[in-house]
């Protein structure tokens, strides 16, 4: 297993080479400059944070900006191509695609969370608005059966999410962050927040939903990452995973 912690590199805004990012160690492609001196831990340091915010998961600390974070290059936009799938175990066995203008018909909430990345910075209280997730599932019914979802993107990146996880009045697939429009870095047009998770399960550049009656592991999960990923278990490899919280490597 490689490193999480160790591969991370400063950078402003030079677009990542992806062999780079891969060498550098996962999920530490690309940060902000200035982003990665680590503060000390709310959490561990038994000091009041200053900004005042609320309980940290263990190991986690605030970073002065909000990095950049992904594997790969970030995809071109075209809402004339774009489309979004819903497929796998559906209740009605057909698969849906939405275009970009079907998606803006949808019923927009919003969700303020903190943001957990499992190379332990935490970015608190951030505002994304969007599609819920609980109203795409009402809208696009799985079948009964659906244990997860695997959340797809562009290029092939992936998570796998628990379908309770997935389900969360806290799920949304984002438009905006901070009522702006995602930018590009960031996931724009649409990108999944699952605030219970680390952050590697929010997926960005969403471009396919599946709907799973059986768990598979994601890009990281596959890779040394924990099967579930809840921060406050501090779930972040999957040589940490107890029977039954994922499936076989
Ligand atoms: N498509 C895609 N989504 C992704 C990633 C990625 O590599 N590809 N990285 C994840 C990780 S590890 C983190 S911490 C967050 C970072 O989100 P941010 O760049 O908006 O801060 O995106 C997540 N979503
Ligand atoms: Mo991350």
């Amino acid at each position: 297993m490689t490193q999480p912690d160790t591969g991370a590199r400063e950078s402003s805004g030079r677009e990542q080479d992806s062999r780079a990012a891969w060498d550098a160690g996962p999920l530490a492609s690309q940060a902000e400059s200035g982003s990665r001196e680590p503060q000390p831990a709310a959490g561990t340091a038994g000091e009041p944070h200053p900004t005042g915010g609320g309980d940290l998961p263990p190991g986690q600390y605030i970073p002065r900006t909000l990095p950049v974070l992904h594997y790969g290059p970030v995809p071109p936009f075209n809402p004339q191509t774009w489309d979004l799938r819903i497929f796998g175990a559906t209740e009605s066995g057909a698969e849906a695609r939405l275009s970009w203008s079907d998606v803006g018909a949808l019923p927009v909430g919003d969700v303020t969370a903190d943001f957990h990345c499992v190379t332990k910075f935490t970015v608190p209280g951030i505002c994304w608005s969007g599609v819920l997730a609980a109203d795409l599932l009402c809208d696009f019914p799985p079948a009964a059966t659906v244990t997860h979802v695997m959340i797809w993107a562009d290029f092939g990146y992936s998570a796998n999410v628990r379908i309770a996880d997935f389900a969360a009045e806290d799920t949304i697939l984002a438009t905006h962050r901070d009522r702006e429009p995602l930018t590009p870095e960031h996931g724009f047009p649409l990108r999944l927040i699952v605030p219970s998770l680390y952050a590697w399960k929010s997926v960005k550049w969403v471009r396919a939903i599946e709907y799973m009656t059986v768990d598979r592991r994601g890009f990281w999960e596959e890779r040394g990452y924990h099967n579930v990923a809840d921060p406050w278990r501090e779930q972040r490899y999957s040589y940490q995973e107890l029977d039954g919280e994922g499936p076989a490597l």
